[in-house]
């Protein structure tokens, strides 16, 4: 089975939304040829969905400014500006999104005490999402990755999928994801080769 994980494509991370990323709403038509390939047997996305006053977010520590590092539960944690607040547009998954054929929709970042960048694990890697068990369960053998944003949740969900599923093998699709920080998106990058996981293009996949 063939499975594409599109890892939080939502209002917050695309331009107008609460944590921008430049860019971010190009990967939508992208994304949607590639759901709309047929090249899958299963499709899910991932939806960063904090409760309001998260540990993640600058507010929620007074004298905390977003985008400067902090702790969260005695570990080091980037402050970000309030997103994807449970139930708010900025936590939708972008309008433009083919969301018909999407089998499953994940939830992650709930607990305000840890901040959830992978689609698979909490970040202390303690509590599962279950979604290596469910993809395992689905005799699920390719992942192709991409979304939203490359140098976080999309590189922290390829190197989980690759550790957490040894059988299955795992593509990164760049130009079906955005970053932060063109520095971040270099060493997402490089950390993801370093992982033996395979950097593809949209076209490939399309024309293979
Ligand atoms: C993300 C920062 C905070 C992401 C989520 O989806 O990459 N980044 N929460
Ligand atoms: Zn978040």
């Amino acid at each position: 089975m063939k499975a594409l994980l599109l890892v939080d494509i939502q209002n917050g991370f695309c331009p107008g939304g609460n944590l921008p990323v430049p860019d971010g709403d190009q990967v939508v038509p992208i994304a949607n040829r590639l759901i709309e390939s047929g090249k899958y047997d299963l499709i899910v996305a991932s939806q960063d969905w904090h409760p309001a006053g998260h540990g993640s977010f600058a507010s929620s520590h007074p004298g905390k400014q977003p985008f400067e590092l902090g702790t969260l539960s005695g570990k080091p944690q980037m402050m970000w500006p309030d997103h994807c607040v449970q139930g708010t547009v900025d936590a939708e998954l972008h309008p433009d999104l083919k969301t018909g054929e999407i089998d499953l929709i994940l939830q992650k970042g709930e607990n305000r005490g840890v901040d959830s960048y992978s689609a698979f694990r909490d970040n202390d890697q303690d509590a599962l999402t279950g979604l290596a068990d469910f993809l395992e369960g689905q005799d699920v053998t390719e992942l192709d990755v991409c979304g939203l944003a490359t140098d976080y949740c999309v590189k922290f969900s390829v190197l989980d999928a690759t550790e957490m599923m040894p059988g299955v093998r795992v593509r990164f699709v760049e130009d079906a994801s955005r970053g932060i920080t063109p520095e971040g998106v270099a060493i997402a990058v490089k950390e993801m080769r370093e992982h033996g996981i395979d950097i593809v293009t949209s076209g490939q996949i399309l024309e293979g």
